[in-house]
């Protein structure tokens, strides 16, 4: 039996359900989140003691953090999401952990205010520091595609699944971008995908 507790709009939850509708896995989906049921239930803080979504729980395996739900969930059902050569692997990986730090970091700033209707909102010119600085961060993954249909090669993996989540709200926050056309072709595969639809492309906030 396979739980996944989650927030269906937040970006680490997304993750969890595309690689699940990915792999055709069969789950229970269980609302949970601060923002969805105000305080946590101590239940759930046994499972996730960080008190954040998403949660899987496998029989009475439990793990947290997004980004490796998303490569245990890919390893054991279904290896073709993740690349036998260790060092096409490893550079996959290493946009996953991107994702989660230098890419996060820039994206905050912006997407914040934005959809949560902050002061720097309504102000462009407060917000155009944050937003240059997420087109020079997401510029880095651009240039990586021009060379790379997909982040870890020349199909779809597993590695562009944080990333993915994150291209959507880059292409749908109402911002100046920059022209970045590889980005955009990946984004256009991405957009091609029935899970991408259901569970990434649904509104922001
Ligand atoms: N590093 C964690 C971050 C999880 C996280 O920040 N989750 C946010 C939602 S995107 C959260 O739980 N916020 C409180 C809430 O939704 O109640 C992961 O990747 O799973």
């Amino acid at each position: 039996m396979l739980d996944i507790y989650g927030r269906p709009n937040s970006q680490h939850t997304q993750k969890v359900l595309w690689a699940c509708a990915e792999l055709n896995l069969r789950f229970r989906f269980v609302h949970t989140g601060r923002v969805t049921t105000g305080d946590l239930d101590p239940d759930y803080l046994r499972l996730n003691p960080n008190g954040l979504v998403p949660t899987l729980v496998e029989d009475a395996f439990v793990l947290w953090e997004s980004n490796t739900i998303v490569r245990y969930l890919a390893a054991r059902h279904c290896g073709e999401l993740i690349p036998g050569d260790l060092r096409t692997r490893a550079q996959g990986e290493r946009w996953m952990d991107w994702q989660a730090t230098t890419l996060n970091d820039a994206f905050r700033p912006v997407f914040r205010p934005l959809v949560e209707g902050l002061p720097e909102a309504r102000d462009p010119v407060a917000l155009r520091p944050a937003v240059e600085k997420l087109n020079d961060t997401i510029a880095v993954l651009d240039r990586h595609l021009a060379d790379s249909p997909y982040v870890a090669g020349s199909g779809f993996t597993v590695y562009d699944i944080p990333v993915g989540v994150h291209a959507y709200r880059f292409f749908t926050l109402d911002i100046a971008r920059r022209p970045m056309p590889a980005l955009e072709a990946w984004y256009r595969r991405l957009c091609e995908r029935p899970p991408y639809r259901q569970h990434v492309m649904i509104g922001l906030g």
